[in-house]
């Protein structure tokens, strides 16, 4: 039987190499957009040992003629758009190229696959970063949208496209509405890599400090790999539609440090407040963690807790790992990642 032909955007990233390994599990043929820099950007690829089954092109996002070329002689059965310029704190002072990323070439994508009527299934990974500060405890795909960051306003004019493609051309357009997902691969801004290697460090006796900025934010952190799942699932779906994703619980990051903590065995004590709170190992009150406002945002995004109601009755999707669970597997991660030599270049 012929091969399924999958395309994946973002390929490198966190979530692109997990897709990819498993979309190979399944026997697709996969392809990947790899973006051309004076570094190899491979090594979650080579780390997952799956560099060798792909099929990779160099390409910019925002190279319009590039982008839609490869798709029209591609016409894959399936496309996942995640490439983006996906951190939030950057996108405060770069608004123009974000947008380039993250919506232009959204735009440019569907444009060719309508045009061209292709029978591609488009993902588009929207963000829970859309909701911004709501009123609502928990969010859903009824929740209105508040972006507070130009990441955020790019995400939901990509969303906002897809949503009226769907409608009025017919086509299969469909979003996921991801909340943070991390991992062992996460990229080392995240604040969930940034702690677990720190602490990890620091418990290897490295003499390490953990600068943070807000530690009262809070998120509903899910493990990868099981978002992954519902990426697929949304594409395999015969019908296509938006879906909240999300494990429908929510900690501050302070409260991540400390489960870290635990984890580690690193018995900490917290002193001070707001700029001055730091964080102490107690057998020998060597200072940890403290705060340093370069890592606060223009604009902050308090609180996200999601409801995936949605997406648990219509395609059976479920998180398998709890934040412990991920906490667990992001430390023993590191260790694996140590003892392999990972690095991110
Ligand atoms: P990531 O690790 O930052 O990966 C982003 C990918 O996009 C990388 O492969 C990156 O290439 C590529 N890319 C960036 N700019 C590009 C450009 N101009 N041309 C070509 N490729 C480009 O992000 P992720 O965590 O895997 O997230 C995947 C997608 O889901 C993103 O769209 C993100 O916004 C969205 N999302 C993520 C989360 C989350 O919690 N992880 C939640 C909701 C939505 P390099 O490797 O060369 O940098
Ligand atoms: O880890 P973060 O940078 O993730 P953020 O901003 O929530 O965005 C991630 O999740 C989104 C989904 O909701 C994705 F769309 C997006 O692409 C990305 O994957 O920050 C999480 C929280 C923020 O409130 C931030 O202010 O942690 C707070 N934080 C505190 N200290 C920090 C730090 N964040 C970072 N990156 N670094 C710090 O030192």
């Amino acid at each position: 039987m012929k091969k399924k032909v999958a395309l994946i955007t973002g390929i490198t990233g966190q979530d692109g190499s997990y897709l990819a390994k498993a979309l190979l599990k399944k026997n697709y043929e996969v392809h990947g957009l790899v973006r051309r820099s004076s570094v190899h950007k491979w090594q979650r690829l080579k780390f997952l040992q799956i560099i060798e089954k792909l099929n990779l092109v160099y390409g910019e996002m925002s190279e319009k003629a590039f982008i839609q070329k490869l798709i029209k002689n591609l016409k894959p059965d399936v496309m996942f758009n995640l490439a983006a310029q996906s951190f939030v704190q950057y996108s405060f002072d770069s608004p123009a190229y974000t947008n380039q990323v993250n919506y232009d070439a959204v735009k440019n994508m569907t444009q060719c696959i309508i045009k061209n009527k292709l029978d591609t299934k488009f993902y588009q990974a929207s963000t829970s970063e859309m909701f911004g500060n709501t009123n609502t405890t928990f969010q859903n795909e009824k929740t209105k949208f508040r972006p507070v960051s130009p990441y955020a306003d790019s995400k939901l004019k990509s969303h906002m496209l897809i949503k009226n493609l769907r409608k009025t051309k017919n086509f299969f357009f469909c979003s996921g509405i991801l909340f943070n997902h991390e991992s062992p691969l996460r990229g080392s801004e995240f604040v969930t890599k940034k702690i677990i290697s720190t602490l990890f460090a620091i418990k290897k006796g490295e003499n390490k400090i953990l600068e943070l900025g807000n530690i009262y934010a809070k998120r509903d952190w899910g493990y990868a790999g099981d978002y992954i799942k519902a990426m697929m699932l949304m594409t395999e779906s015969n019908r296509p539609e938006d879906f909240v994703v999300a494990t429908g619980k929510s900690i501050s990051v302070k409260e991540f440090i400390i489960k870290a903590c635990e984890y580690l065995n690193l018995d900490i004590i917290f002193r001070g407040n707001e700029l001055n709170e730091r964080c102490y190992l107690k057998k020998n009150n060597k200072l940890i963690i403290k705060i340093n406002k370069k890592y606060f945002r223009k604009k902050e995004l308090y609180s996200l807790k999601g409801d995936c109601e949605k997406i648990k009755k219509t395609l059976g999707w479920r998180h398998e790992s709890s934040i412990d669970d991920l906490i667990n597997k992001m430390i023993d991660g590191e260790q694996i990642l140590r003892k392999s030599n990972f690095k991110y270049i």
